[in-house]
């Protein structure tokens, strides 16, 4: 276990939160069997939604949501609805969703929970699976060195959005963004600069980034390979 003597680029700021995997804490969430969550953000760091990695030994499972809940396997197996998830699959399981979520084999995943915010005249969405691959990518601004994938339907049933972006080596944001919207990121594979409102980091496969409404963001990819974050945002609703 290598020491790092009191220092870290984990950042806490009151409009974001940068977190390195040295910093994480595993504790268990009420329910979970064989399990364990890092959680990265909640409401008790300021977020509306919360967003945790759990980590999961073969035949564990998750405790009850917490409002709808999103899944992203990052590495192993889930079971949801009878559906195998495996790495870069994904389930959207909608509120009050009583199914279990169960670990086929040892594995680990992004999981995504907030109360639904219903749309007067709009039915909530139901449940989905699929996988990322499968995702037509967009180009963002039109650069062809910059892919997004939405991973959730275009649809206003859901308010909330989660989207992979891949930024082929120095490709980067156009511009800061300053936006009503909060984000919750995991870096997916490889790395880059990100810019949270005045500072600068140097971020890698593995962190966890929260940004709040307002803070400003841009990002610039590093490096000899791609880098890949997946990216949370409500969407759609009253701000
Ligand atoms: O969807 C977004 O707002 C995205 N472009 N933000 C980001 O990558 N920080
Ligand atoms: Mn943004």
């Amino acid at each position: 276990m290598p020491h790092y003597l009191g220092q870290t680029r984990s950042q806490r700021r009151a409009d974001h939160l940068l977190q390195t995997p040295e910093t994480f804490v595993r504790a268990p969430l009420p329910g979970m069997r064989k399990a364990t969550a890092i959680v990265h953000i909640a409401p008790a760091g300021g977020a509306r939604f919360t967003q945790y990695t759990a980590e999961l030994e073969a035949g564990g499972r998750l405790g009850p949501a917490m409002g709808q809940r999103f899944l992203y396997v990052l590495d192993g197996e889930l079971t949801a609805e009878g559906r195998r998830i495996g790495p870069g699959g994904f389930a959207y399981l909608p509120a009050a969703h009583s199914g279990v979520v169960s670990a086929t084999a040892s594995a680990r995943a992004v999981v995504i929970e907030k109360p639904y915010q219903p749309l007067e005249g709009v039915s909530p969405p139901l449940f989905l699976s699929g996988t990322e691959a499968a995702m037509t990518p967009t180009l963002l601004g039109n650069d062809p060195w910059l892919e997004v994938r939405g991973l959730l339907p275009d649809n206003p049933a859901f308010d909330f959005r989660v989207n992979t972006m891949t930024y082929q080596p120095g490709a980067s944001l156009a511009a800061v963004e300053i936006h009503v919207m909060e984000h919750g990121l995991v870096m997916l594979s490889g790395g880059g600069i990100y810019r949270l409102n005045t500072d600068w980091y140097p971020v890698q496969a593995g962190d966890f980034i929260w940004m709040g409404p307002y803070c400003p963001q841009w990002f610039g990819a590093i490096g000899k390979t791609p880098a890949k974050y997946l990216i949370y945002k409500d969407w759609d609703r009253e701000p």
